[in-house]
């Protein structure tokens, strides 16, 4: 192993890890611009919180090796998406397609990709608005267009999220004699979330007929 080139690629590496980081920044200020044009406006916000992160060195490694390429900083901007994660939960369902809307709408912003697991949830009942944008940064090199995964979610869809999440992470979770049972109960309890979005939903639309909301 040669010093000078491991010492080489881990500052190529960080390089490219400080730019994700700037990426990120970007597309939180617009984010965070746009709930406070609408609290401003129409006296409420759209969104609830946004939590930002920079995939783990391990988690960048392991997908491109699933992708069957190197580890290398060329790699990771070539064929990775999610580097750089933005998700921004919402207080309801449309809030998600009016922030997601509004931010395809900005004329720096490229959609690369979108998948709507709102209106086509996984078959584990996981739900969320996915796009795959590219902004450009300003760095002293010059302009880098950089890719971030946005995930939208309601506060419930977020919840329901999260403790799958943990859940599948945990190792050997898989091999537990009631594994299929704590699928369907997931299954089952991502249903009622569903349901309590759509009726918030239906409530949020009824005192809208009347009063701005
Ligand atoms: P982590 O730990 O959150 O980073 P793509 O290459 O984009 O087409 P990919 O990567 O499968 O394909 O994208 P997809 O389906 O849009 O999902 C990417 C991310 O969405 C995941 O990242 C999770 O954060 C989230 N996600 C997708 N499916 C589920 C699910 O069933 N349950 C939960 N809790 N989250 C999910 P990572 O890299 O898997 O994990």
């Amino acid at each position: 192993p040669d010093p000078q080139k491991f010492i080489n690629n881990a500052a190529k590496f960080n390089d490219l890890m400080m730019m994700y980081r700037c990426a990120i920044r970007e597309v939180q200020t617009k984010l965070e611009v746009l709930d406070d044009e609408f609290s401003v406006e129409y006296k409420r916000n759209p969104i609830s919180f946004i939590k930002t992160r920079i995939k783990k060195p391990e988690s960048i490694y392991r997908k491109l090796q699933k992708l069957g390429y190197d580890f290398t900083a060329e790699n990771i901007q070539e064929y990775l998406n999610d580097v750089a994660g933005v998700r921004v939960v919402c207080a309801f369902i449309d809030d998600i397609y009016t922030v997601a809307n509004l931010i395809a709408g900005q004329d720096d912003i490229k959609v690369l990709k979108v998948k709507d697991y709102i209106k086509n949830p996984k078959s584990n009942g996981y739900r969320s608005y996915h796009m795959i944008v590219e902004i450009p940064v300003f760095f002293s090199k010059g302009k880098t267009p950089m890719r971030v995964e946005l995930q939208i979610r309601t506060n419930g869809m977020d919840f329901w999220a999260t403790l799958e999440h943990q859940l599948r992470y945990k190792k050997g979770i898989e091999d537990l004699p009631g594994y299929d049972e704590i699928s369907a109960e997931l299954l089952r309890s991502a249903q009622a979330v569903i349901e309590t979005d759509n009726e918030m939903q239906r409530i949020k639309d009824k005192i809208g007929m009347f009063h701005d909301i």
